[in-house]
């Protein structure tokens, strides 16, 4: 195997461990990479993840610490603060969630108490395990309450979510999710989140670069809490932030550390800083924009082929394919396509009558394709992908699969990833 040039002290040092980076690296150039909540980030990114910044314990807050010489540290954190506070329009950021998960865990623990009512998406109607699922933490020691999509339109019923919030009284009300491809009305959310007496919490993890780049509504006007990974369409590091109104601030700064967390991860909060600076310039804008036109074209496309979409098609980066109609599961058919070179996960769709482990849909989105230049003129070529693969995944066609593959890395080849 090819040792890695971009990183040579690695592979002198554990020539293993550096054939595999460069493995990764090869399957990320060569590869269709349409899994929604994936990337590729800037080179800058890169770097900022790598630094001696990993070096540094400050629990704490800038200039609040219980660790000396943070003289570089505290600043990096406040750059990444101003510019997500700035990004976002909102009143306070806390950038030291080490993602998601623990993001969400520490708004429960700010808001809420065990046994409390705190109302979700269900997962399997598109939301996150985070927002009150029963397998999920969250699930376990909240009382979860949940909400779906109606089975006719496959759009959030609202008259539902007013209805449950009311009878239930909920302390959290999360809205956002990871499968859902329409437009979320955060202003409607905020109306029933008052009329129930709860927290309003936007989790716009998937979105956060559609919002950044002005693709998606914000709900900075409406939620109390937005909580959000910085590693999705937002394009930075692994990692997240919690933003809110100043006079949750406390709360939240309180929940994250010394609540649930020690020392944050310098290294990459000096990366999300480095997001947000790219976030904030105009070609941003154009690669938002160009995300959500991707999806709605390669929606059409698949729509156009007999592949059946939930909801109908797509407002932001995502398409969620029932394949019920195409008689093919979705993990035969995300694994096949797999080895196709078109890299998408298997996922349930609603009212789905599989199991998790074995749904009937597959997720796809167009951030990865988006970040490496592809453009509505290449959406037909992909929708056409798909279509042969799903149909090889059905006939059990090898020799089509191999045949994709090849006109796959081809055409990646035209168009170079950024950061690799
Ligand atoms: N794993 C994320 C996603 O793929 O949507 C959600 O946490």
């Amino acid at each position: 195997m090819a040792l890695p040039l971009a990183h040579p002290a690695l592979a002198a040092a554990d020539p293993e461990l550096a054939g595999l980076v460069a493995a990764e690296e090869r399957l990320q150039a060569d590869t269709l990479r349409l899994i929604p909540s994936e990337n590729y980030v800037s080179r800058a990114v890169l770097e900022a993840s790598g630094t001696v910044l990993q070096n540094k314990y400050s629990e704490g807050y800038p200039g609040r610490r219980y660790y000396e010489g943070q003289q570089n540290i505290d600043q990096v954190e406040r750059l990444a603060v101003a510019r997500a506070t700035a990004l976002f329009g909102v009143d306070h950021a806390n950038v030291q969630p080490y993602s998601g998960s623990p993001a969400n865990l520490a708004v429960y623990l700010a808001f809420a108490e065990p046994g409390d009512a705190v109302m979700g998406m269900a997962l399997p109607m598109g939301g996150h395990l985070t927002h009150g699922w029963g397998v999920s933490a969250t699930g376990a020691w909240f009382r979860g309450v949940q909400y779906g999509v109606r089975q006719d339109t496959g759009l959030i019923d609202l008259d539902q979510v007013r209805d449950l919030a009311l009878k239930e009284r909920p302390k959290l009300i999360f809205c956002g999710g990871t499968a859902l491809p329409r437009t979320i009305d955060f202003a409607a959310f905020a109306e029933i989140a008052r009329e129930a007496g709860a927290v309003l919490v936007a989790d716009i993890a998937h979105i956060a670069g559609l919002i950044a780049g002005g693709a998606h509504p914000s709900p900075a006007p409406h939620a109390d809490v937005v909580s959000t990974t910085t590693h999705k369409t937002l394009r930075g590091p692994r990692g997240a932030m919690l933003m809110c109104r100043e006079e949750h601030a406390k709360a939240v700064d309180k929940a994250v550390f010394p609540g649930l967390q020690g020392g944050p991860h310098n290294q990459t909060t000096a990366a999300i800083a480095v997001a947000l600076h790219e976030a904030a310039q105009p070609s941003f804008r154009d690669y938002a924009h160009a995300v959500v036109a991707n999806a709605r074209a390669l929606a059409e496309q698949l729509a156009a082929r007999g592949f059946d979409l939930v909801s109908g098609g797509t407002d932001n980066h995502l398409i969620l394919i029932d394949l019920t109609g195409k008689d093919v599961p979705g993990k035969a058919a995300a694994k096949a396509l797999d080895r196709a070179g078109i890299v998408v996960n298997y996922n349930t769709v609603p009212y789905d009558p599989r199991k998790p482990f074995d749904p009937s849909g597959i997720r796809i989105g167009t951030p990865s394709l988006t970040s490496r230049g592809l453009g509505v003129a290449q959406m037909p070529a992909v929708a056409d992908w798909i279509g042969r693969g799903v149909a090889a995944a059905r006939a059990g066609d090898e020799g089509a699969l191999t045949a994709i593959r090849a006109e796959v890395a081809e055409l990646m080849a035209a168009f170079p990833a950024p950061g690799l």
